[in-house]
């Protein structure tokens, strides 16, 4: 990216740390339920002891994206450290993504390792990871956020969770659906909560057939964003439903669809976009998200940070981004005691007043794994040498 006033970087030693953690409440949505993630960190360290984390998104299984653990780990240690080696000492995001261009799709494993590198960039400039994403923009200290609450056995346990993350503070309630656990859960939501800014996300749950329910559910219960109801590939289904909806509040909201910057201008073009969700870990990293913020901004649709079930490490790199002033929805990031009983950040991140999360303040993403709480959930370590003189 041009625009990138980072310090060049020199990685000579990359650090990855595989984790099992238990999630505080098992989180199912239309492709399957997670009682506990696998999560991915690594860690970038310089000459000077300087360090940058990251942590990848990809899920156990290639249920949300075909992107899973195994594979990354596997791309990641076969392409992109040998490609990142390979830059030898004059490092910048944009130069890793250049190189690692040559490497088709993988974006998870890409923006993994180009996360990482911001961050340490930023360290090395002790710099707020926001200040160098924002480029002289104004920034902002907070950021909102609204909860996203995964499957449940009946509309009753819906309430009876929605109701204790609205009494946390919770503002923006946003709720998974598929075929058949829809209507009667987002009405019972919609009762007990008159006010609330209600979403619902469906990860591509529904077909052609279902058009008219859902426009019907969009607007008998004032819905304000419909996510990703329809396949990755559906942009037509997409623009009809945002046809359907002209003239209510309902945004059509693609997160799976945008892929790259092509596909988001076929939906531009389609008109199958209202909203968008751009999520750092899924499209390919910081830059990446830079680039369609920066192209939806652009065409007046609102953008907003998405989340993958992040420990503090990739929510810490989410509200950096999220704390651009294009991001004007509030964000899928809440806060450590939603997903775990103990982060891996500390402080955890605390909802405060208005739901908001605070963005770290210190260099770089201004948050670091605490050691003591990696070697609890530890089940894997693997340390590469970037150092091309061994
Ligand atoms: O589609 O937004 C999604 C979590 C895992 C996979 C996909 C999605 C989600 C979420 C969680 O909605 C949002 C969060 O991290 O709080
Ligand atoms: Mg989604």
């Amino acid at each position: 990216m041009s625009g990138f006033h980072g310090e060049l970087v020199h990685p000579l030693r990359a650090v990855v740390d595989e984790l099992e953690l238990p999630l505080v409440l098992p989180f199912s949505t239309s492709f399957g339920t997670e009682g506990a993630r696998r999560v991915l960190l690594l860690t970038l360290e310089d000459a000077d002891g300087v360090r940058g984390f990251s942590e990848c998104v990809a899920g156990r299984d290639p249920y949300y994206s075909y992107e899973s653990v195994p594979i990354v780990l596997e791309v990641l240690e076969r392409y992109l450290l040998p490609a990142l080696a390979a830059l030898g000492n004059e490092v910048t995001p944009h130069r890793f993504l250049q190189a690692a261009d040559r490497i088709r799709g993988h974006p998870m494993a890409k923006a993994w390792v180009e996360m990482a590198l911001w961050d340490l960039s930023a360290r090395r400039s002790k710099l707020p990871l926001q200040k160098l994403l924002a480029h002289g923009r104004p920034v902002r200290e907070r950021v909102e956020v609204g909860v996203s609450v995964g499957l449940v056995s009946s509309p009753r346990e819906l309430v009876r969770q929605l109701e204790g993350y609205t009494g946390q503070g919770y503002r923006r309630l946003k709720l998974k659906v598929e075929p058949g656990r829809d209507r009667d859960f987002v009405r019972a939501a919609r009762e007990s909560f008159p006010e609330a800014p209600l979403w619902i996300d469906a990860n591509q749950a529904y077909t052609a057939k279902d058009l008219d329910a859902l426009a019907k559910l969009c607007r008998d219960s004032a819905l304000s964003v419909v996510e990703q109801p329809f396949g990755e590939d559906e942009l037509i289904l997409h623009a009809s439903l945002a046809r359907e909806l002209e003239g209510t509040p309902a945004l059509v909201c693609l997160d799976e669809s945008v892929t790259s910057m092509g596909r988001l201008e076929l939906a531009l073009q389609e008109g199958a976009v209202g909203c968008l969700n751009v999520k750092p870990g899924r499209v390919g990293g910081l830059s990446r998200s830079l680039e369609l913020h920066d192209r939806a901004e652009g065409a007046r649709v609102p953008v907003w940070c998405g989340g993958m079930l992040e420990t503090g490490i990739g929510r810490a790199h989410n509200l950096h981004l999220a704390s651009l002033p294009g991001f004007r929805l509030p964000a899928d990031l809440s806060a450590s005691d939603r997903y775990w009983k103990e982060d891996l950040v500390e402080p955890p991140f605390r909802l405060g007043p208005a739901s908001t999360l605070p963005v770290p303040t210190g260099p770089g993403i201004g948050v670091e794994p605490e050691e003591e709480r990696l070697s609890k959930v530890r089940v894997a370590q693997r340390v590469f040498s970037l150092d091309q003189r061994l």
